[in-house]
């Protein structure tokens, strides 16, 4: 039977989750209105003001934010609480410019605790499991925000953080584990470890995983499932909105249901900003009707998703959002043609390999090129010339296929490419554009 954190949320009717929102959002406008001048200056420039803003169906007249207006209201330009209300920060991960920090007060911790707790229930946890988090605790909110889940929930949680692996391994035996939550690549690698050490499935006493924070295939799920024996649910969410929890999946496996009653969704075109129907592939764009330290409205996500509106055999009424096709900017565009690493992924695990590849892009005189390096299992090992050029060939093929690209392809011995315990790195493109 299937088991609810807060039912009467979950399911409640369409009409209640739009009332809900209708109520939120107006609500939401004038807190931002009051309270951040950087939010009054967008709007005043895009002549709304929060009168126009009645319901839901008001939503398009807002601006967009993106990850620049977050850049640019650094630190503190787009808080919306005096600092004497803001209990925590949490910051992302990124790379590349200036990081985005985001901030709770109590309330919104609590709030988005419960949204993780909705997914340890759908994923079959119950106060009495035991539930090792192995997402980084710190700054990254996949830690903090499963681990409050977790406690929730009242599942004996295991706060491990990430890395260590035979620490890990060792404490999933020794005390049980039934839950696992870390990233997906970090379960693969847990999964490769356990194999190496002679475990099969039946040995290790997990029963569930909830895996996120980067794009997983459906190849890569059955992977997991299969080495760890265990039912293995996606979880989705990003530090602007909160953490893990904005969605995550349930017992059908078929998209993760988005927390309604706190988000907003739509989809666009990112291009045109036009409003996409349930079923097109778009941009993700998110409106928090319920934060209060850091709200944001109509922020651009760049993940690439389709949402749907059917309904589920779970009994959620919350729409459901497909796992994320990868993000508008981790799109390749190699010689012209769209290319997001998730398929390349999808060819390599169809053929039986594992998902230990990298992708690295460059550009020698004038034209892109696409190497892609491919580990091989031990199984497959060998080093008959003829038969590991058979094999890269039918890489090539298979890619080709799949993007209308002609790759290079090399199989690289097992063990080769770097694992990662947090986010994987996929792509290095080179190319200095
Ligand atoms: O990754 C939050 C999180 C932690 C989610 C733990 C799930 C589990 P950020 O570091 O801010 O936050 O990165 C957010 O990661 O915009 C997506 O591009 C990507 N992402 C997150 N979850 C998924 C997923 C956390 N399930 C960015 N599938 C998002 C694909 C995901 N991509």
């Amino acid at each position: 039977m299937e088991r609810y954190y807060q039912p009467e949320i979950e399911t409640a009717s369409r009409e209640q989750i739009t009332a809900w929102q209708n109520e939120r959002l107006v609500k939401q406008v004038k807190h931002v209105w009051d309270n951040v001048p950087y939010y009054r200056k967008k709007m005043e420039a895009a002549g709304v003001t929060p009168e126009d803003i009645k319901s839901i169906e008001d939503l398009h007249k807002l601006p967009f934010v993106t990850k620049a207006d977050l850049r640019e209201a650094y630190p503190y330009g787009l808080l919306a609480e005096p600092l004497k209300n803001c209990v925590r920060i949490q910051s992302t991960s990124g790379t590349t410019g200036k990081r985005v920090v985001a901030f709770y007060t109590q309330h919104d911790i609590d709030l988005w605790e419960d949204c993780c707790a909705r997914a340890i229930t759908a994923a079959g946890g119950t106060d009495e499991d035991v539930c090792q988090v192995s997402y980084g605790y710190g700054l990254f909110t996949g830690g903090p925000g499963l681990n409050g889940g977790s406690h929730k929930v009242g599942c004996l949680t295991i706060p491990t953080s990430s890395g260590n692996t035979e620490r890990q391994i060792m404490f999933i035996r020794d005390l049980n584990a039934t839950i696992l939550c870390c990233t997906p690549s970090y379960a693969a690698y847990l999964g490769e470890s356990m194999k190496e050490m002679g475990l099969s499935p039946e040995d290790i006493p997990l029963k569930a995983g909830i895996f996120g924070a980067e794009a997983w295939s459906e190849e890569m799920r059955q992977d997991i499932q299969k080495t760890l024996g265990i039912k293995a649910y996606d979880i989705y969410g990003l530090t602007e909105l909160s953490g893990p929890g904005v969605s995550f999946e349930c017992s059908a496996q078929t998209g993760m249901h988005i927390n309604e009653d706190h988000f907003i969704a739509e989809i666009i075109d990112p291009d045109t900003g036009e409003v996409l129907p349930d079923g097109t592939y778009g941009e993700l764009v998110f409106t928090s009707i319920t934060k209060e330290a850091f709200p944001l409205l109509r922020y651009r996500t760049r993940d690439i998703v389709k949402l749907s509106h059917e309904p589920c055999p779970c009994g959620r009424t919350h729409v459901k959002m497909s796992k994320p096709r990868g993000r508008s900017d981790d799109m390749l565009i190699i010689r012209g043609v769209n290319v997001f690493p998730s398929q390349i992924e999808t060819v390599l695990l169809n053929k039986g390999y594992p998902a230990n590849y990298q992708i690295i892009v460059d550009r020698v005189n004038n034209t892109d090129t696409l190497d892609v390096q491919v580990e091989m299992t031990p199984e497959m090992f060998t080093d008959n010339m003829g038969e590991i050029a058979a094999r890269q060939k039918d890489i090539v093929d298979g890619l080709k296929s799949m993007l209308g690209l002609k790759a290079k392809v090399s199989l690289v011995a097992p063990k080769s490419i770097v694992r990662s315990e947090g986010k994987a790195v996929r792509v290095i493109d080179k190319r200095k554009i």
